[in-house]
């Protein structure tokens, strides 16, 4: 049995993830979730009496409680995606970036190193690079350089991680991907917010000109490269993971309504500030090293997310809670 304890595993890549690692016999997952306005039990009902697979709602700043549970079982490798994951509420409030993306994981090293797990995945992001412009791509030694409190909190969690690889000699590995989509994502970011919209009849809001670029993965594709880096990558070693997918935010915008089969009412509004450009990563390590590559085209992976979201209406509906009309007021209708 191969014990996996993963945490942010209520949110959108951490359930996609436990979906996938559950589909093998000979492992148990533990998933420790906050379920913060992010995090969704129900998308991991099929588990609820799966004896293979447990859950407790802590936070990850919690070391009492989150040692308790490392005391309680065997754990054997780590995947820490548990996190404040949107740039956009980073720039209206970064204390709980820091508390959750820094503190909570510096905790969360320090008990996994008292317990001497095998393995400790940290889930990371391109962002951390910042903005590149054409025709370059980040590679692992790329300069660090975040933009938002958002980039910022994952670059600092970043290097308490790599400190206590070098310090500890701790077990850890490091991927940083670019920008997911897939079913159960939460509708703040882009691609869902913009079905959701269209499925509403309202406009669609686009951030300055619309002309930034960003390289999209589906969320099936992130979860075999992390799974790759677990079994075939390196301790103490940096992936990146990219989708091979590059388009502009507008351009993207008209895909989805294409596929909707709708004239997108487009609100250009006010642009983020310090909005990064550009996106693009090189992902030949993981390729080489893991033989991982991205399977899922922008196209196939649009459609499959589109029919999932027109199929689970009831899904988007439940999460577009009061906490989601209070941030959607606060972000896109004041004035
Ligand atoms: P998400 O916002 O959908 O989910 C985050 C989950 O973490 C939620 O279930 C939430 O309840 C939980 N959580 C938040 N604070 C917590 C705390 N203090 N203790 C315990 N649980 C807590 O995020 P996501 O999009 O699934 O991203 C997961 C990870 O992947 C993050 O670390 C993010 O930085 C990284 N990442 C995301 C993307 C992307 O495009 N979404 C790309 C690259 C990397
Ligand atoms: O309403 C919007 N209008 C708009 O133009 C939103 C929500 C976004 N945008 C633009 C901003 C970006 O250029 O779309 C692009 C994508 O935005 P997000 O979906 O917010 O993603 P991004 O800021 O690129 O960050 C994402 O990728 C890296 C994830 O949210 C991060 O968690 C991940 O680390």
């Amino acid at each position: 049995m191969t014990n996996y304890l993963v945490t942010g595993g209520c949110g959108f890549i951490g359930s996609n993830f436990i979906k996938f690692i559950m589909g093998f016999s000979d492992t148990t997952v533990c998933n420790i979730d906050k379920l913060t306005y992010a995090g969704n039990p129900l998308n991991l009902l099929e588990f609820e009496n799966d004896e293979r697979y447990s859950f407790y709602r802590v936070d990850i700043c919690d070391k009492k409680k989150v040692e308790t549970i490392f005391k309680s079982r065997k754990i054997d490798i780590v995947v820490h995606f548990a996190a404040e994951s949107h740039v956009d509420r980073s720039i209206l409030s970064g204390i709980e970036f820091v508390k959750t993306n820094v503190e909570g994981t510096q905790s969360l090293i320090d008990v996994s190193r008292d317990y001497s797990v095998q393995q400790f995945i940290h889930v990371s992001t391109d962002e951390v690079y910042g903005s590149i412009k054409e025709p370059g791509k980040f590679t692992e030694k790329s300069e660090l350089h975040p933009n938002s409190p958002y980039a910022a909190s994952k670059a600092s969690s970043d290097l308490m991680v790599l400190a206590a690889i070098r310090t500890h000699d701790f077990p850890a590995k490091i991927t940083r991907c670019s920008n997911n989509y897939g079913p159960f994502q939460y509708p703040e970011k882009l691609i869902p917010l913009m079905v959701s919209n269209i499925l509403e009849g309202k406009s669609l809001p686009i951030y300055g000109t619309g002309a930034n670029i960003r390289d999209w993965i589906y969320v099936d594709d992130h979860c075999e490269g992390i799974y790759s880096v677990i079994t075939k990558g390196r301790a103490g070693e940096v992936y990146n993971i990219g989708g091979r997918s590059e388009i502009k935010n507008i351009d993207l915008v008209h895909k989805i309504a294409d596929e909707l089969g709708v004239v997108p009412t487009i609100d250009f509004v006010k642009d983020r500030l310090a909005h990064d450009e550009r996106y693009a990563i090189d992902f030949s390590k993981i390729s080489k090293e893991c033989d991982w590559h991205p399977n899922i085209g922008l196209e196939r992976g649009l459609k499959n997310t589109i029919s999932w979201y027109e199929n689970n209406t009831g899904w988007l509906d439940k999460v577009k809670s009061n906490e989601y009309i209070t941030y959607y007021k606060a972000q896109y209708e004041k004035s």
